[in-house]
């Protein structure tokens, strides 16, 4: 008896493509290829572990979830801003934050953790003119536009701050909170009734999901990964992992 593994997200199972991912030890070759296509033209090895930092990783456009507008400004009382002063996101996210300069002195925009941000402050006191070109930092004039897409990977607390001296201590930082997804998970036992390797497609008849609700049921899977398609035949045992990544609010 053949026993594999499916994992799928339930939410996206009536519209789009689900993904199935690895079974069995054929290595982690399959799976690290996500994650080099996500960084930006790094094509081979493990380069990408450079790019990701305790708040994330660089994201791509085409992964882009939510764009949220910020803007720093000066306020009358002598404050500089930025607006929103607190944001809340939850992990998986890729944002694009579309940043807006409206005041008249220049600032930046510098993601990361209030420690590391801390310490580029201090470095940046010390050598006041030291302009950046980081990933997770866009610096704007007066008047000018800019933007920055990250992917939120990991939970925690950062923020985002603006390390030109003076101008943290004026107000210039905003909270960010990365909150875990609380997704519902069950697995079962299923039967595989048809497998479709031109489409994709493999028919399930799987049996009750308690935790989720769902009784059992016939469903159609996309399967992505073309080697656990052709593992797959009619017949097999498999063993069904489901995650449901709860909405947001
Ligand atoms: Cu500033």
């Amino acid at each position: 008896m053949k026993t594999q593994l499916l994992t799928t997200a339930l939410i996206l199972a009536l519209a789009s493509p689900i993904y199935a991912s690895g079974s069995h030890s054929s290595g982690h070759d399959d799976e690290t290829k996500t994650v080099e296509e996500g960084s930006h033209g790094h094509s081979e090895g493990q380069d990408s572990d450079h790019l990701e930092m305790a708040a994330g990783m660089p994201g791509m456009v085409d992964k882009v979830t939510r764009t949220i507008e910020v803007s720093m400004i000066e306020t009358n009382d002598g404050d500089m801003i930025f607006e929103p002063k607190s944001l809340e996101i939850v992990a998986g996210e890729t944002v694009r934050f579309a940043i807006q300069n409206k005041g008249e002195l220049e600032h930046e925009f510098v993601l990361d953790t209030v420690e590391k941000n801390a310490e580029h402050k201090e470095v940046m006191a010390e050598f006041p003119e030291m302009e950046h070109d980081d990933p997770n930092s866009v610096r704007l004039e007066d008047g000018q536009s800019g933007e920055i897409i990250w992917s939120f990977t990991n939970t925690g607390t950062f923020e985002f701050a603006c390390l030109i001296p003076g101008h943290y201590e004026s107000g210039m930082h905003s909270s960010v909170t990365v909150a875990g997804q609380s997704a519902a998970v069950d697995y079962t036992i299923g039967v595989v009734k048809k497998v479709n390797t031109k489409t994709g497609k493999v028919t399930i008849i799987h049996e009750e999901l308690t935790n989720l609700g769902m009784p059992a049921m016939t469903m159609v899977f996309r399967v992505t990964d073309d080697a656990m398609l052709e593992k797959l035949s009619a017949g097999n045992n498999i063993c069904l992992l489901y995650t449901s990544p709860s909405p947001r609010d």
